[in-house]
């Protein structure tokens, strides 16, 4: 039985970022809650903590949902700055969504002043595949450009891909130099799967 009281346990802080009403909440809630918030109640910040096993071993996941409503950017560059992985979240509903996720990206860079920060790349609501406004080959090119993962949810009942998001991202802070905290002259150390 693994030991998850051990004080050495490692912690993962994953920061959920992405525009307002693209799925966020929703989730970060069908993760740690599982259920689906159907109500859209704009976020102004959020976090949430709780073991978890991944791959076999079992670390602290302690989440940041943030607020994707422009009127509270200006609390982008803290949570950026705390942050050890993020979830670029976009909907394949919302075409400007998509068109800002590298507004997001080069932000945490600019932040973090790296090349290269673990990230993925969240394609979400694919549940609501007459609304789609967004391929899935673009989203695949956009993470490609970026050499991040691209991984498509829906945090719609059944939920689709929502464990492994978080899950994926905790694999690439361990496979990252130093978890998380790659040197400015690395490189990148994402893989380019699609998922
Ligand atoms: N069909 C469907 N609806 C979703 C999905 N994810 C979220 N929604 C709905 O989209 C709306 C907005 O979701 P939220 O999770 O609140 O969005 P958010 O990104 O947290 O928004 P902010 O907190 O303002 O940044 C809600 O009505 C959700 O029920 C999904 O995968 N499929
Ligand atoms: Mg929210």
């Amino acid at each position: 039985m693994a030991d998850i009281s051990s004080s050495n346990l490692s912690t993962y802080k994953l920061v959920v970022v992405g525009d307002g009403g693209v799925g966020k909440s929703a989730i970060t809630i069908q993760f740690f809650q599982k259920m689906f918030v159907e109500d859209y109640d704009p976020t102004i910040e959020d976090s949430y903590m709780q073991h978890e096993e991944v791959d076999g071993e079992w670390c602290m996941l302690d989440v940041l949902d943030t607020a994707g409503q422009e009127e509270f950017s200006a609390m982008r560059e803290q949570y950026m700055r705390s942050g050890g992985g993020f979830l670029l979240v976009y909907s394949v509903t919302d075409r400007a969504s998509f068109e800002n996720i590298v507004g997001f990206h080069n932000q945490i860079l600019r932040v973090k002043d790296r090349d290269c920060y673990p990230m993925i790349l969240v394609a979400n609501k694919v549940d609501l595949v007459h609304q789609r406004k967004v391929t899935k080959e673009e989203g695949q090119n956009v993470a490609m450009q970026f050499g991040l993962q691209y991984i498509e949810t829906s945090a719609k009942n059944p939920p689709q891909n929502i464990d492994t998001a978080f899950h994926e991202l905790v694999r690439v802070i361990r496979r990252s130099p130093e978890e998380g905290k790659p040197s400015k002259t690395t490189g990148c150390f994402h893989d380019c799967t699609v998922l």
